[in-house]
């Protein structure tokens, strides 16, 4: 039994094969697993989540010191809810439809189905009185099944992602069954006070309960809703970027791509969420027109890939990949292109180098929760060198004030902005970097997890009400 429990889709780690063939389990990268597991060290946690692999019944297992518990997945699952409703329909509809959400009651039945797995799973292992974290969109109706199994445990969730408003929520046909999933936690947190508002109003709406701010009370309960803005681990990065091997990588690359005056990068899980499309468009027209010269302006996107198997993602690859064809075919000279793409994910060694040797840092996202792509060029950068160019629609930009802020569905603005950013002078480069810094670095990930723990902790457990 454990009394800190973090349930979240996927564990902590990804399996890798030796050279015989044998199986064993790396701490995957990302700020949440380094922010969570030092809490879960100190307070013998346990973290419950799917391994990534079909159909695979596992113990639970310890490694590196932490507990780990897996829920299984049949193949059927994976369809249904993970790459259904997760990521067919409740990803697009809390990221402004972008794309049709798709609508589909046996998704919906594979959701409440995979949601109960976690929730028992939970139940299990909690000790009495646990805290226990559930993370992000695939688990939304956790919270009111674990409270039904075990009222004594204290819960907290936190969404990654957008929380839409009702005029776009209102078409999910089981709204009402999410809205009362969140509901069961003692504290429901978001990446942004908007989101938290859209929330409490929605419950209002939909569930006639009574709302104060932002507590909401149900079933002679209180749940909060609030924002904690999630960062980025900066001891991390900042280690990355002394280290002499990323120093030195981040000078090849820029030798690599032939020494230009200014280097534009992007780093972005391959999601029509990310705006990709949106700014090679516009980094396209600015050589068209003449205001970049082949080998004096060089992108360099990163697209890692993801969800590869949900349709509207294989769409979206065949698109970015005939853009990306079309602007070099044009553009390009022989051992030039003027964009580098690569479709791969890299070490954080490498990520690390990139974003030391761009001058240009590009997020233009459509709509994101956050953006930690954001914050981790500002940590990498010490030096105060560097533009960001920054979408006001990505959550980052609430913190970012001083970051280039763009409208990405705004061609003209794009180019306006990605050719100021590229031409402005070093000193008010420093400027802005120095203050979006100071935001970064005194708000951590590790800030933000401490942070959402001690309002849980604070909040009034259930069972005393
Ligand atoms: C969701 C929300 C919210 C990317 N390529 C590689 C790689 N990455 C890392 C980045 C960054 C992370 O992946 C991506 O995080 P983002 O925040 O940019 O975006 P999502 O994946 O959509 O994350 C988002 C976040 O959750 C946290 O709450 O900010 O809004 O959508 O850390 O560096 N890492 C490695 N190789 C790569 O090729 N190692």
């Amino acid at each position: 039994m454990s009394d800190f429990v973090v349930v979240a889709n996927r564990l902590p780690v990804d399996r890798v094969v030796g050279p015989e063939g044998e199986v064993g389990w790396r701490r995957s990268p990302g700020g949440l697993v380094t922010a969570i597991t030092p809490l879960m060290r100190e307070r013998d946690g346990a973290w419950i989540g799917w391994t990534g692999a079909a159909d695979e019944e596992a113990e639970s297992f310890t490694e590196d010191g932490l507990r780990l518990v897996p829920v299984p997945l049949s193949a059927d699952d994976v369809e249904l809810y993970y790459e259904g409703f997760s990521n067919a329909t409740l990803w697009p509809l809390y990221h402004d439809a972008i794309v049709p959400p798709e609508f589909h009651r046996t998704a919906w039945d594979a959701y409440v189905r995979v949601n109960r797995r976690f929730a028992e799973k939970a139940a299990e292992v909690a000790d009495k009185g646990a805290l226990v974290w559930v993370q992000d969109y695939q688990l939304q109706l956790v919270p009111k099944m674990l409270r039904e199994l075990r009222p004594d445990v204290r819960i907290g969730f936190f969404l990654h992602i957008p929380f839409p408003p009702g005029e776009l929520f209102f078409r999910l046909p089981w709204r009402k069954e999410i809205v009362e999933g969140l509901l069961g936690a003692d504290l429901v947190g978001f990446q942004l006070p908007a989101a938290a508002a859209n929330f409490v109003r929605l419950s209002r709406r939909l569930l006639d309960v009574r709302v104060h701010g932002s507590m909401v009370h149900v079933d002679g309960r209180d749940v909060l809703a609030e924002a904690f803005p999630i960062s980025v681990d900066v001891d991390e990065l900042t280690d990355l970027i002394h280290r002499p091997d990323v120093r030195a990588r981040a000078a090849q690359v820029r030798k690599e791509l032939g020494d230009p005056a200014c280097i534009l990068l992007g780093v972005d899980r391959l999601d029509y969420t990310k705006g990709i499309t949106q700014r090679l468009e516009a980094f396209g027209e600015l050589l068209a027109d003449g205001a970049f010269k082949p080998g004096e302006a060089v992108f360099v996107q990163v697209a890692t890939p993801s969800r590869e198997r949900v349709e509207q993602y294989q769409i979206l690859r065949d698109d970015i990949e005939l853009q990306v064809g079309r602007i070099n075919g044009e553009f390009g000279q022989l051992g030039n292109p003027v964009i580098n793409y690569m479709h791969t994910s890299y070490a954080r060694e490498e990520l690390a180098a990139l974003y030391l040797a761009a001058d240009v840092m590009v997020v233009t996202p459509l709509r994101d929760g956050m953006n930690l792509v954001a914050k981790e060029y500002v940590a990498c950068h010490e030096d105060l060198r560097g533009a960001l160019v920054l979408s006001e629609f990505a959550g980052a930009a609430e913190e970012l004030r001083r970051a280039y802020l763009v409208n990405p569905y705004d061609v003209d603005g794009l180019k306006r902005i990605l050719l100021e950013a590229v031409r402005a002078d070093s000193r008010d480069l420093q400027k802005r970097m120095r203050a979006m810094r100071r935001r970064v670095v005194d708000n951590d990930v590790a800030r933000w997890a401490s942070e959402f723990l001690a309002r849980l902790r604070s909040s009034t457990p259930s069972h005393d009400q």
